[in-house]
């Protein structure tokens, strides 16, 4: 109520109504050790109702979780400080307005955006599972962690929400326990403006176990529901928590207006009169509340997790190589071996396609790594993302070991899935078409914000697509994805980029990338001749260029649009106007390069400059400048063969030459 106050702005009726259900479940359940927030063997404790962040922030200041840094080291300090309470919503403070994963410890993922968290917490619920069939053995349970999430009314209106329910039913998630915050209160007043689905015959449906508490503030009652969930072993709970909005305040609970504003001095002071605080001190934590966290969570998260080292320990004797994977797991680091059977592919004027390319790539590498998993929203056959070495299986309800992935038609429950794997430290990778982005891309963003290593791949790049029309066409996608800041988008032009491509991924240990690649084959380059695929490393390079001489001309594409420019280079070569192919398939990554670098590829003196890629044009204009020409999507494309499409659109050989040639007045 205080911080809220302070900072004039926040949610504070959701954090008294739940407070009994966090006391409950890190005092009593939890399996935490508030020494060590980033022990690989935690119970999760994800706030999917990010707004109620206050509620977190005074769970991680009285439990006293210690701060981690970016080496996972610990510092010593406390994560979330009373000065950082005091500062709520302030710059820099370990407490921003809604819980940030990486800029506070103990904070498991980034939520605030209502359903992302309930989301991520089945992809936790996944990892755990996966971990546990992979690394456990008959005498070792290195992994038997449960994944908590709390939500309220908008997590479950919200469309993942369901999405994420149902995989999760599906998969008998035993491990993962939603907490529902049933307190029939959102911003414009009572849900029954908007609200009127049974939730637990919804969640029956699902396959879940519903659990009821009919008062939030009843101790033993909690308690005994999460002993129901942790007894239950065939598929997920929800335990559905009546509550009060702004539990105690005589004059706002149960109303709207305890949930996104403060409650006032004199409702402050009212509402501590009620709850029999006698303390005239704002921001006060009495001694005996410290202790009690210390006699509770405290003694018991350090036992649990000394115990477990010890174990691990022993593991580690016999399992040494398993060990070491789950150590270098946990650092983000990927096996040495990786890179061993990394394919290199011959010239080839029919060549391939882009997601045939990557099939092979990624394959020669996830047999070497074996924590490389992922898999497809139902479209794994066309963007030939599936694992087909001997064991890669299928993860299954049956099977939780396997590395392919089933995430059904739901392209935005797995993205934020793959967002629960990767905070789980697993390397994760997803799959569908690019134009399909759209429903992910609420979870692509959460996946920069929190700068995780999350491998997004998106094949049918393009009006390439052809006769699926203009609902399949990707337009606006590449450059809305490529205007996420921390997101690398990598769109190669032919096989070998495409090799270069994942080494490139697999260097990355914070950064999501966006994989684009073709549906279509695109010619594989001879390397002899043009610049070598490496050249990928630095976002652009000059991949064909006029013979010792400043080029008149500079055609730049990204993708199969690459070999066009090639096609266009060797025709207007033949007819003596100097010209240079720059193949750019990453502008993220050649923005980071030295101006100099950059200057190398696109001098400022050459003002002749084409772009051609089968995408909507927005962004280009920054590399052909005002005299520069775009070819690019003007409108949606068009059901059609591909060729006719080209013709229609502009992407011909011959178009590049004519604008060449208009640009240099020849
Ligand atoms: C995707 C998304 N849409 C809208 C919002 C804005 N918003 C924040 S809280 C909230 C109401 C949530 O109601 P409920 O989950 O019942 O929380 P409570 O009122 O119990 O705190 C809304 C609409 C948001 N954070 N995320």
């Amino acid at each position: 109520m205080d911080a809220v106050q302070a900072a004039n702005s926040g949610h504070p009726g959701t954090p008294m109504a739940l407070a009994p259900v966090a006391y409950c479940l890190w005092q009593r359940l939890l399996r935490f050790n508030p020494e060590n927030p980033i022990w690989a063997n935690r119970d999760r404790f994800v706030l999917s109702a990010g707004h109620a962040s206050m509620l977190l922030y005074s769970i991680l200041h009285l439990a006293e979780v210690k701060a981690v840094n970016e080496e996972y080291e610990l510092v010593g300090t406390l994560s979330v400080s009373l000065e950082d309470i005091k500062n709520f919503r302030q710059l820099d403070s370990k407490c921003p307005g809604h819980p940030e994963y990486r800029w506070t410890s103990g904070v498991e993922t980034t939520t605030g955006p209502l359903g992302q968290g309930v989301a991520t917490s089945v992809g936790m619920a996944i990892a755990e599972k996966w971990l546990a069939a992979t690394y456990n053995t008959p005498n070792f349970r290195i992994f038997d962690y449960n994944v908590y999430a709390v939500c309220g009314d908008g997590c479950l209106m919200e469309g993942v929400s369901h999405e994420a329910a149902s995989l999760a039913g599906h998969l008998k998630l035993s491990n993962l326990c939603w907490i529902y915050d049933n307190n029939r209160i959102t911003i414009e007043g009572s849900t029954s403006l908007a609200f009127s689905e049974d939730v637990a015959t919804r969640f029956i449906g699902y396959g879940w176990n519903i659990v009821r508490v009919g008062d939030a503030n009843d101790l033993e009652m909690l308690e005994r529901a999460f002993h129901t969930f942790k007894n239950t072993n065939d598929r997920p709970t929800i335990i559905i928590v009546d509550s009060h909005i702004g539990y105690g305040s005589p004059n706002k609970q149960d109303s709207h207006s305890a949930h996104g504003e403060p409650l006032g001095l004199e409702e402050i002071a009212l509402t501590k009169k009620a709850y029999d605080w006698n303390y005239e001190e704002k921001f006060f934590v009495p001694e005996e509340v410290r202790e009690n966290f210390r006699n509770g969570i405290g003694k018991r998260g350090a036992k649990l997790e000394t115990d477990w080292q010890a174990t691990f320990e022993k593991y580690k004797n016999q399992f040494p190589e398993k060990a070491a994977e789950i150590e270098k797991m946990q650092h983000r680091e990927s096996p040495k071996a990786w890179e061993m059977d990394l394919p290199e592919f011959p010239a080839d004027a029919k060549g391939l396609a882009g997601r045939d390319a990557s099939a092979k790539v990624l394959n020669s590498i996830a047999k070497n790594h074996p924590f490389l998993v992922g898999g497809s929203a139902d479209l794994a056959p066309s963007t030939k993302t599936r694992l087909t070495f001997d064991k890669a299986g299928d993860f299954s309800a049956e099977n939780y070991s396997g590395r392919n992935f089933h995430f059904g038609i739901r392209e935005h429950a797995m993205t934020a899935v793959l967002n629960g794997l990767s905070l789980s430290k697993i390397r994760a990778f997803g799959s569908g078409f690019l134009i399909f982005s759209d429903y992910a891309r609420p979870s692509i963003r959460l996946s920069a914000l929190m700068e995780l290593p999350v491998i997004h791949i998106f094949t049918h790049d393009s009006i390439g697509v052809g006769e699926d029309g203009p609902t399949h066409q990707p337009i606006e996608q590449l450059a809305s994805l490529r205007s996420i800041p921390g997101l690398i988008t990598l769109r190669p032009g032919d096989a070998n980029e495409v090799v270069e491509a994942w080494r490139f991924i697999m260097q990355l240990s914070h950064e999501p990338v966006a994989l684009i690649l073709s549906r279509q084959a695109m010619p594989t380059l001879d390397r002899t001749r043009f610049a070598p695929a490496t050249g990928l490393q630095k976002g652009a390079y000059v991949l064909a260029d006029a013979d010792n001489a400043q080029p008149e001309v500079i055609l730049i594409g990204s993708g199969s649009e690459v070999s066009l420019c090639i096609e266009a280079f060797e025709m207007l070569s033949n007819d003596g106007i100097k010209t240079r192919v720059v193949s750019i398939p990453s502008w993220e990554m050649f923005e980071k390069q030295t101006p100099e670098y950059r200057e190398s590829v696109l001098p400022d003196a050459v003002l002749a400059r084409i772009s051609v890629e089968q995408g909507g044009v927005f962004g280009w204009s920054h590399y052909v400048g005002r005299r520069g020409k775009r070819i690019g999507m003007q409108t949606f494309g068009a059901s059609a063969p591909l060729k006719a499409l080209q013709r229609k659109f502009g992407f011909t050989a011959e178009s590049i030459i004519t604008e060449a040639r208009s640009l240099l007045g020849k």
